[in-house]
This record gives C-alpha cells, structure tokens and sequence, in this order.
C-alpha cells in the first residue's frame, strides 16, 4: 500500500460541485480507497490574478502496488478530461473546472519532464499546504530540503480567516 497525496482545484461553474465528483470517481479507482479529505477552502488566485475565485482540498489517497505515480497521473488526467476541463496552452495558472495534481506519492522523488513528485510548487501555496497540514502536518517532505508539511507551511505568508485562503504580504 502506497498513500498518495492530491491536491484538488476547481475555479469554473459550480466548483463545490467538481470537486465532489473528483472525489467520487477518485474512489472508484481500482485498488484505491479515499482514506481522507482536508476541508475545502476558498482561495485568492495565485499566480495569475485575474480569473475567479479557486475552491480547493487536498485528499489522501490509498492506493494498491499495482499503483505508480505514472498510473496515477494518466487517470487523474482522464478524470480532469471527464469532467470537462479544457487546456489553454497559452495560460498557464488560468482558469479551470478540474485540476488534480499529485503532491507526494509515499516517499517517492522523481523527476521527469512530465511528472515531478513532490509537486515542485508545493511549498509556496498555502492552498496546498494549508489543507495537507489538516491532514498529515508531520509528514516529510522527500525533495531533499528536509522538514515536513507544517514546518514547510510556517515559512510561507498567508491568511486565514475560517475557512477562507488568501496571501499575507
Ligand atoms: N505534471 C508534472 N508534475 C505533476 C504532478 N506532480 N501532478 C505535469 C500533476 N501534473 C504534473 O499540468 C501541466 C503538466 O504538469 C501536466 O501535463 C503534467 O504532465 P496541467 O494540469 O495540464 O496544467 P496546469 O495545472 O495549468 O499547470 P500547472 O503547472 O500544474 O499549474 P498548477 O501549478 O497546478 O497551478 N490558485 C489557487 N488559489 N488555487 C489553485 O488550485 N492552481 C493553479 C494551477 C494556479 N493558481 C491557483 C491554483
Ligand atoms: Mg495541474
């Protein structure tokens, strides 16, 4: 068993509502259960402003040997695709219904030119690390910088304010 740690954002249409088909058809995975979900949170834009609104969660993932990091991707991608989000090559950190990334995959490091694990932006979103500390706050993080979730979350500035997200600078 392997647990996999996700990192669910949806900015278009009802977002609530994506990322709770996400979780569904996550858990219908062969070999995988959904062990836990973080709280969603509302989340200022990061990275490129001028779009609405993110809701995002983070969830674990409990997956079968079966399972690789590969795997993984190809059917988070085939999930974003079923629920109809559309690419736009020439906006990166644009708008999206769906957006599933994998942020750690057990202990694994890899870096490949299409899958980097751990997510390599990881530790500058409190969108993403926010929500892992409500799940795993004493988890390492193997990128080689050392230290864990909440250790790597302390570093960065951010607001909170119930369940609401935003930058502290
Ligand atoms: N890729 C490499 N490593 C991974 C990984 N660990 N997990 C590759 C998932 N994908 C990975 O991703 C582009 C390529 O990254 C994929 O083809 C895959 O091979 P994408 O999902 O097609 O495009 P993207 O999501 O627009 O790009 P990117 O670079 O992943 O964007 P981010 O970093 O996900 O940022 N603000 C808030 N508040 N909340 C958000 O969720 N998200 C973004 C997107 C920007 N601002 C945001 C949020
Ligand atoms: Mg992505």
């Amino acid at each position: 068993m392997i647990t996999a740690y996700l990192g669910l954002g949806s900015n278009l249409g009802d977002r609530e509502a994506h990322l709770a088909a996400a979780r569904e058809r996550l858990a219908a995975l062969p070999g995988a259960t959904l062990a836990a979900g973080s709280p969603v949170y509302a989340t200022e834009p990061w990275g490129d402003a001028d779009q609405p609104g993110f809701r995002n969660q983070v969830v674990a993932l409990e997956l079968d040997d079966s399972w690789s990091a590969r795997r993984l991707l190809a059917a988070l991608q085939a999930i974003e695709a079923a629920l109809g989000r559309v690419r736009d090559p020439g906006r990166r950190f644009g708008p999206r219904t769906i957006d599933l990334d994998i942020l750690l995959f057990g202990g694994q490091r890899l870096n490949e030119p299409d899958l980097v694990v751990p997510h390599p932006r990881l530790r500058q979103r409190a969108f993403v690390l926010v929500p892992l500390a409500d799940l795993a706050p004493d988890l390492p993080i193997p990128d080689g910088q050392g230290g864990g979730v909440a250790e790597a979350l302390a570093k960065i500035p951010f607001k909170i304010s119930g369940n609401s997200l935003w930058s502290g600078d």
